[in-house]
């Protein structure tokens, strides 16, 4: 196929093309990402997750700077209807971002958190494979660290950055509450406000008091203070994501392994649910007698529970006797 050439020769236009149609559902991409899919595996994967607000966007735009003055190549996803890259920032943002754009080693691709076929955890998951067979070297994730979704796709990462603000005590507690499990990295961003040295002290101490008998060749996770529109701590940032590659990467990847089996197997179950779904669906809404069961339901001659459980029986009696 072509486009499978074009894609893996970095071709702008054909990725672009093939985005829109992911989105729209198109079989034929479908098949395209199947072809795809063997040349992934190389792109290091890195999730920034937060609050709106605490400069995520900022950070991803100073990383992209930093990857590309070492000479790496770079896809962005930004999940996160605020991003100037999905264009929902104030324009200087939006112009700021916009110097990227213009680069051929950068690839920069936004999802709306609505309206994706097939769901936003596996748009999100077909467009880093996508760049990742793209040939990019690094590809950053953007995510707002609420909802469901969220926590799913910042699953797809290899190394997860938690971004914070000082003296955001909701923050931390969120971070108390999970957040503190998901985190590679916390970065405390707007070091120039007062505070930044508390929350330091803070997250330093909750890490080591969940970890206190950390194995010898485990991830210990690190604290950075950035104040990202200077790019202050940011070269800092990038050094402790490349250790944490080295980290994923060492005697033959087994740490990176270990760390994406459940998540391999999470995602087939997730494409597996999605297809049955998409198989299983129509057939429900075609049942002639629906309309009927459903007025049945509302003047309560039956229940919604007995109904379901004989639908699925039904269907399951069909499958097996072919
Ligand atoms: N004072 C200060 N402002 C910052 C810093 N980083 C980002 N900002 C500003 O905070 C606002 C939100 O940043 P943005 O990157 O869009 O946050 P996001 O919603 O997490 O992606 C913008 O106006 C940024 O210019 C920082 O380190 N210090
Ligand atoms: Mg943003």
């Amino acid at each position: 196929m072509d486009i499978i050439n074009q894609i893996l020769q970095g071709d702008i236009r054909a990725t672009a093309r093939l985005m829109r149609d992911l989105d729209e559902g198109e079989p034929r991409a479908r098949e395209v990402l199947k072809e795809l899919y063997q040349y992934t595996g190389r792109a290091h994967i890195v999730g920034l997750t937060g609050s709106p607000g605490v400069g995520k966007s900022t950070l991803t735009d100073r990383l992209i700077q930093q990857l590309r003055q070492q000479g790496q190549t770079v896809g962005v996803v930004a999940v996160d209807p605020t991003s100037p890259f999905s264009g929902g920032a104030i324009l200087g943002d939006r112009i700021r971002m916009q110097r990227h754009a213009t680069d051929e080693g950068v690839f920069i691709r936004s999802l709306a958190t609505r309206g994706h076929f097939g769901g936003l955890t596996a748009s999100a998951r077909a467009v880093i494979n996508v760049l990742d067979a793209m040939g990019k070297d690094f590809v950053l994730v953007e995510t707002v660290g609420v909802g469901q979704d969220e926590v799913e796709i910042a699953g797809a990462a290899h190394t997860t950055i938690v971004v914070t603000v000082p003296g955001m005590g909701d923050d931390i507690q969120a971070i108390k509450a999970g957040i503190l499990e998901i985190g590679d990295i916390f970065v405390i961003n707007k070091a120039d406000r007062e505070g930044a040295d508390r929350t330091f002290q803070d997250l330093v101490t909750m890490i080591e008091m969940r970890q206190p008998h950390q194995a010898e060749d485990g991830w210990r996770p690190r604290v950075l203070k950035t104040e990202a529109p200077k790019s202050l701590g940011v070269p800092e940032l990038l050094a402790v994501i490349l250790d944490h590659r080295d980290y994923l990467r060492r005697e033959g990847g087994r740490n990176l392994a270990r760390l994406m089996a459940p998540r391999l197997r999470g995602e087939l179950v997730d494409l597996i649910l999605q297809s049955l779904r998409e198989k299983i669906l129509p057939r429900i809404l075609a049942e002639a007698s629906l309309e009927q069961t459903l007025a049945d339901i509302s003047a309560r001659k039956t229940d919604p529970y007995t109904v379901s459980e004989a639908f699925v029986a039904r269907l399951f009696n069909t499958v097996v006797s072919g």
